[in-house]
Formats: structure tokens, sequence, C-alpha cells
């Protein structure tokens, strides 16, 4: 098993399970997490966490796998993309928790997540262009969108090693955590999240996935359609009801 899947309390943890290849991509792996991220739609799961076992997150495409390869490039990048897709299209949040290493298509994939949370240890690159590739598995797409597109250029094209620290400051993280005990602090956050009013986290992702090539007057009118379906939900009556009752809520993500 290269992915290990582990519910509780709404959340469900896939980790990369290679550790001792750094949890470097095979195609068995994208099979397995995009058939996990596939399960991931039971509306009993209420946040997804994608991180790596051992030292890494991911080290990105196993090139040990794709020497002498005998299937074509767009052929190897249709498991990529499914997976990349499935995050993006999961309507809960999804977030990265990065523990370690993160290059190449390891990297992308955290772009892909809602999330970045980096343990002290983390550190990020892109790594393509270091063996003459492009970057692919949502890369060019998000990075730009992230970070801005002169500091996404200049980082894919460069491919430096960037700590967690720097990450953070440019905003490519949006959490950091003390490398020890960052299991934990992930598992704390995640579940807290998992309490949250997820259909409304849902609906806002999709708000933000439209507005990324829409225009104003298209996204008044989504965000009035999203809206309505928040506005009948049960989250947004216990919402409004805790409010006038002066106490915490207790949503259930309906
Ligand atoms: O169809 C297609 O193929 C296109 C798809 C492309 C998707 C991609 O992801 S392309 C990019 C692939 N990834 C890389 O190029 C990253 C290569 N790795 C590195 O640059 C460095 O290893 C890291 C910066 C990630 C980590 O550095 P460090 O110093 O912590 O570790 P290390 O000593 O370099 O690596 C430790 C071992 O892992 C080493 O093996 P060894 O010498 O102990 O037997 C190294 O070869 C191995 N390793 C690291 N990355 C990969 C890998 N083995 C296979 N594939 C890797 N990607």
């Amino acid at each position: 098993m290269t992915i290990i899947s582990q519910q509780q309390e709404g959340v469900l943890t896939l980790t990369l399970n290679r550790p001792e290849a750094l949890n470097a991509v095979t195609t068995e792996m994208l099979v397995e997490l995009g058939n996990a991220l596939e399960q991931a739609q039971d509306p009993a799961v209420r946040v997804v966490v994608l991180t790596g076992s051992g030292r890494a997150f991911s080290v990105g495409q196993d090139l040990k796998e794709v020497q002498g390869r005998n299937v074509s490039f767009q052929a190897h990048l249709s498991h990529y993309n499914r997976v990349i897709k499935l995050l993006q299209q999961l309507e809960k949040p999804v977030l990265a928790a990065v523990n370690g290493a993160a290059a190449g298509a390891g990297f992308s994939l955290t772009l892909a997540c809602d999330l970045r949370l980096a343990s002290e240890k983390a550190f990020f690159t892109p790594a393509f262009s270091r063996i003459g590739l492009v970057p692919d598995s949502g890369m060019s797409y998000f990075l730009p969108r992230i970070i801005g597109w002169t500091k996404a250029y200049d980082l894919m094209t460069f491919s430096p090693r960037i700590s967690g620290e720097e990450a953070f400051e440019m905003g490519l993280v949006d959490r950091i955590f003390p490398a020890e005990g960052f299991e934990k602090d992930i598992r704390l956050f995640a579940t807290e999240l998992a309490q949250g009013p997820t259909l409304s986290f849902g609906l806002t992702k999709q708000l933000l996935r439209r507005s990324a090539s829409s225009s104003l007057e298209d996204m008044l009118d989504y965000e009035a359609e999203m809206q309505e379906i928040a506005g009948r939900s049960q989250d947004h009556a216990e919402g409004l009801q805790a409010f006038l009752e002066k106490r915490a809520p207790r949503f259930s993500g309906q």
C-alpha cells in the first residue's frame, strides 16, 4: 500500500507511504491516491489531510521508475492530472501537512491543496528545471496565483530550495508548526476545522475556483447562487441561532 488512509472525527488523513524512497511518486501511488480521493467524497469526511510518512512529504516523480521510459509523458501525466483535479474538486477543505521535502510533483501536490501547513523542517523546491523539464501537475497554474507571476517564474526557473520559513514569508505556506509534535498539531487543526461549517467551506472553494477565470459580473451572480445554498443550510440556521443565544455553534456540515 503506497497510501495509508485513516479516518477520525470527520478528518480523512491520506499519507504518502514510501518513506524509504522519500515518498517518490510512482504510478501505483497515483492510482491509489486518486482512488482514495474519490472515497473522500463521502459526506462523513469533512476535511482531508495529505501528508508524507518519514522525513519527506514527497520528492516528486520517482526518477528510477521512469528511467528508460516506454510510455509518453502525456500518457504518464494523465495519472497526475486525475489526482490534481480530484484535490481541487473536493468540496471540503484539503490540507497539505508538509512534514519535510516537497519537490517536483510533490511540491505541485501541496499547491493543489487549499492550505499548506508546514513543519519547521519542511522545504520546497520546484526541481523540474534542474532535470530539463517544465513544471507540471498544476504548478504553472497554482504557483503564480499564490505568490505572483514574477516570483513564480523565478522559482520555477532557478529552482532554489525554499525553507518553510521563507515559504511562509512569501505566502506559500499558511501556517508553520514546530517539527516536534507536528502530527498532533495537524490533527488538532484539522479536527477543529472539521467541526466548522464545512458545507460553507466547500462552497467558498467553488467560488474561488470560479473566480480564477470570471468577471466581476459573473462572480456576483455566482456568489448569489452559492449564498442561496448556504443560506438554506442547517449550518446557517444553527450559526444564526447560536449567535442569538450567545453560545458556540454546533455545525454538522449540512
Ligand atoms: O512523466 C514524467 O516523468 C513527468 C513528471 C514529472 C514529475 C516530477 O516530479 S519531475 C521532478 C522529480 N523530482 C526531482 O527531480 C527531485 C530530485 N531530488 C532532489 O532534488 C533532492 O533529492 C531533494 C532536494 C528533494 C532532497 O535532497 P536531500 O539532500 O534531502 O536528499 P538526497 O540525498 O538528494 O536524496 C536522498 C535519496 O533519495 C537519494 O538516493 P540515495 O543516494 O540515498 O540512494 C536520492 O537519489 C533519492 N531521491 C531523491 N529524489 C528522488 C530520489 N529517487 C528517485 N526519485 C526522486 N525524485
